[in-house]
C-alpha cells in the first residue's frame, strides 16, 4: 500500500513535470526577442501596417528608412514609400535621437496609430530595424505589438569568424552568414584569410600566395580565393549591413601554403608541396630572413588598402616552429609594420608575449591556463581583450558526441554552454573595463558547405550575440531557450539551417 502510495505520487510528480512542459509558454512579440534589449516596456494593443502605411525619415538616416520600407514591403506586399513628408496615422517615422550615448543605441516606440524609431546613429536606426524585422509576424495580420524599447549594446565588439582557409567559402555564401549575423546585432567579422591549407586573399605584389596557394584546401579539394575585387564587393556588403569586416592573415606560424608557394620565405629555402591535412603548429616564417619583412610589409600594405575598419589580425597563434626570442621579435616588428600603415593590431592571445603597445588587441582563446594567463599579461600592458573562450565560443565543438561535424578539443560545447558564462568573469585579471567584446570563432576543417557552417554556428551564435549585446543581469538560461525557440521562424526567413537542439521547444 505504501509503495503504491508513494508510486502514485511519483506518478503525479512526473505527470507535473510533463504538463510543465506542455504549458512551457513560447513567448511571442517584445519577449520573444534576441538579443534581449536593455529595457522593455510592452504596451496596450497593436500598430497595424496598412496599405497606406509609409517610412517617414528624416536627419540622415534616409538609408535605413529605405532598407526597413524594403523589408516591410517584401513581408506585406504593400507599395511602403519613403518620403520626408509630415508624419500621418500608420506611418513608420525613422529619426534621430536626442539622447545620443553610443552610435548603435536606439528607441523604438510602438503605438496603435504610429511607430517612431529613434536612432543614435545610422547603426541603432538599424539595430531598432533589426528589431522591427524580429517583432513582424511571419504572417497575416501584419501588427506589431505596441510598446517601448530603449536599447543599447553592452559591448562594442560582437564577432564572428569564418576560417576560409582550411575549407574555402565563396562570397555569396559569407554573404548569407552575414545576413544572418545583422539580423541577431552581430557587428564584427574576422576573416581567417590564410592558413597552412590555403591562402585565400589575392596580394598583387605576391601572386603566387593564391594562384598557387589557394588552389588546394583541407582533403584537397579545388580550394579558391577572393580577388581583391571581390573582397572589396564582400566589405561592402558587409558594411551596408553595419558588420566591419576584420581580415586576418596569420602569421608567423600557419604560413605553409605561403612557404609552399615561395619557399624563400622558409629558412631551409626548400620546396614542399600543398598540405591539406588538419595537423597545426609545424611552419613557420623565417624570422631572421629580409625578405621575410619584405614580404609582410607589402601584404599587410595590401590589407591596409582593402580594410575600411581600423583592425588588421596578424594571427600569432600555436607559432610552435619558431623559436621564443625569435617569436617575440617578430611579432614586434609586425606591430610596427601594421602602425606604419595606420592600423592597429589583433592578434591572438600568444601574442602577450610580446611587448605590445597600448592600441594593440589580444583574442583570449585557450583553454590551457598557462595560456590563457598571457592575455592577462596583455592586459597588464594596457590592451583591450576579445573574449573568443574556446569551450564556450567555438563554433567548431562539437554539440555532443553525436554531433557528426567539429571537432571536440575543448570539449562538447551544448547550446546551453554557449550561453550560460559572462565574458567579464570568465578570466582573472581581465575586467569588465578591460573586455572590448566577445567573438565566436568557426574553424573549418570538418565544414565543406553553408549548410554545414549553418549547422554548426546555429543555434548557438545567437547566445553569444546576446552575451555581446544585452545587460548581464536579466540573462538566464531558463527564460532564453524560450526566446531562442521563437528565433526559429525568423531563422527559417534567412534560410538557415539550424541545429534543432533538444531540450528547446523549436516553434
Ligand atoms: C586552434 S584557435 C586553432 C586553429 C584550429 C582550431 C580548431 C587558434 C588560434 N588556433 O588553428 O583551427 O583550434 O578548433
Amino acid at each position: 500500500m505504501r509503495a503504491l502510495a508513494l508510486s502514485a505520487v511519483t506518478l503525479l510528480a512526473l505527470l507535473g513535470a510533463r504538463t510543465g512542459m506542455a504549458a512551457e509558454q513560447v513567448p511571442t512579440g517584445m519577449g520573444a526577442l534576441v538579443p534581449k534589449p536593455a529595457d522593455v516596456k510592452p504596451g496596450r494593443g497593436t500598430f497595424a501596417i496598412r496599405p497606406g502605411t509609409r517610412v517617414v525619415v528624416s536627419g540622415d538616416l534616409a538609408p535605413v528608412g529605405r532598407y526597413l520600407a524594403g523589408l516591410l514591403r517584401g513581408a506585406t506586399g504593400y507599395p511602403v514609400p519613403v518620403t520626408r513628408a509630415a508624419p500621418r496615422p500608420g506611418d513608420v517615422v525613422v529619426g534621430p535621437n536626442s539622447a545620443g550615448g553610443s552610435g548603435e543605441g536606439y528607441e523604438l516606440s510602438i503605438a496603435p496609430e504610429q511607430v517612431t524609431l529613434a536612432g543614435a546613429g545610422l547603426a541603432g536606426a538599424f539595430y531598432g530595424v533589426q528589431t522591427i524585422r524580429q517583432l513582424l509576424p511571419a504572417r497575416r495580420p501584419w501588427v506589431l505589438p505596441a510598446g517601448s524599447i530603449v536599447d543599447a549594446p553592452r559591448f562594442a565588439w560582437r564577432g564572428a569568424m569564418l576560417d576560409v582557409a582550411r575549407h574555402f567559402f565563396s562570397v555569396e555564401d559569407v554573404e548569407r552568414f552575414v545576413d544572418v549575423m545583422a539580423a541577431y546585432k552581430l557587428n564584427r567579422l574576422h576573416l581567417h584569410l590564410s592558413d597552412d591549407q590555403g591562402w585565400r586573399i589575392s596580394i598583387r605584389s605576391w601572386p603566387k600566395l593564391t594562384l598557387h596557394g589557394g588552389s588546394s584546401e583541407v582533403g584537397g579539394g579545388a580550394g579558391g580565393y577572393y580577388t581583391q575585387g571581390e573582397y572589396r564587393r564582400l566589405v561592402a556588403y558587409a558594411k551596408s549591413r553595419f558588420v566591419t569586416i576584420v581580415p586576418e592573415v596569420d602569421m608567423p606560424g600557419h604560413v605553409e601554403a605561403a612557404l609552399s608557394s615561395y619557399p624563400q620565405l622558409s629558412c631551409d629555402g626548400a620546396p614542399r608541396p600543398l598540405f591539406t591535412g588538419i595537423d597545426v603548429g609545424f611552419s613557420s616564417l623565417c624570422t631572421s630572413k629580409a625578405i621575410t619583412y619584405r614580404f609582410v610589409d607589402q601584404v599587410i600594405a595590401e590589407l591596409a588598402m582593402l580594410t575600411p575598419g581600423p583592425w588588421l589580425h596578424v594571427g600569432g597563434d600555436e607559432a610552435m616552429a619558431t623559436k621564443l626570442s625569435d617569436y617575440v621579435r617578430f611579432v614586434e616588428r609586425v606591430q610596427r609594420i601594421v602602425r606604419r600603415h595606420g592600423k592597429q593590431m589583433i592578434g591572438w592571445e600568444e601574442i602577450g608575449r610580446a611587448t605590445l603597445a597600448p592600441h594593440s588587441i589580444v583574442q583570449h582563446w585557450n583553454t590551457d591556463p598557462e595560456k590563457s594567463a598571457l592575455t592577462a599579461e596583455a592586459v597588464k600592458q594596457g590592451a583591450m581583450v576579445i573574449m573568443s573562450p574556446a569551450a564556450k565560443t567555438y563554433l567548431d565543438m562539437k554539440y555532443d558526441p553525436s554531433t557528426r561535424l567539429g571537432l571536440h578539443w575543448a570539449g562538447y560545447t551544448s547550446v546551453r554552454d554557449a550561453y550560460e558564462w559572462d565574458p567579464a568573469t570568465q578570466l582573472a585579471g581581465v575586467g569588465e573595463g578591460d573586455v572590448l567584446g566577445v567573438e565566436a570563432p568557426l574553424w573549418s576543417e570538418t565544414l565543406k558547405t553553408l549548410a554545414d557552417v549553418q549547422y554548426m554556428a546555429f543555434p548557438r551564435l545567437l547566445g553569444i550575440a546576446e552575451i555581446g549585446w544585452s545587460p548581464r543581469s536579466g540573462r538566464s538560461w531558463r527564460e532564453y531557450r524560450l526566446r531562442l525557440a521563437a528565433q526559429a521562424p525568423l531563422l527559417r526567413r534567412l534560410g538557415v539551417r539550424f541545429y534543432r537542439a533538444p531540450g528547446i521547444p523549436w516553434r
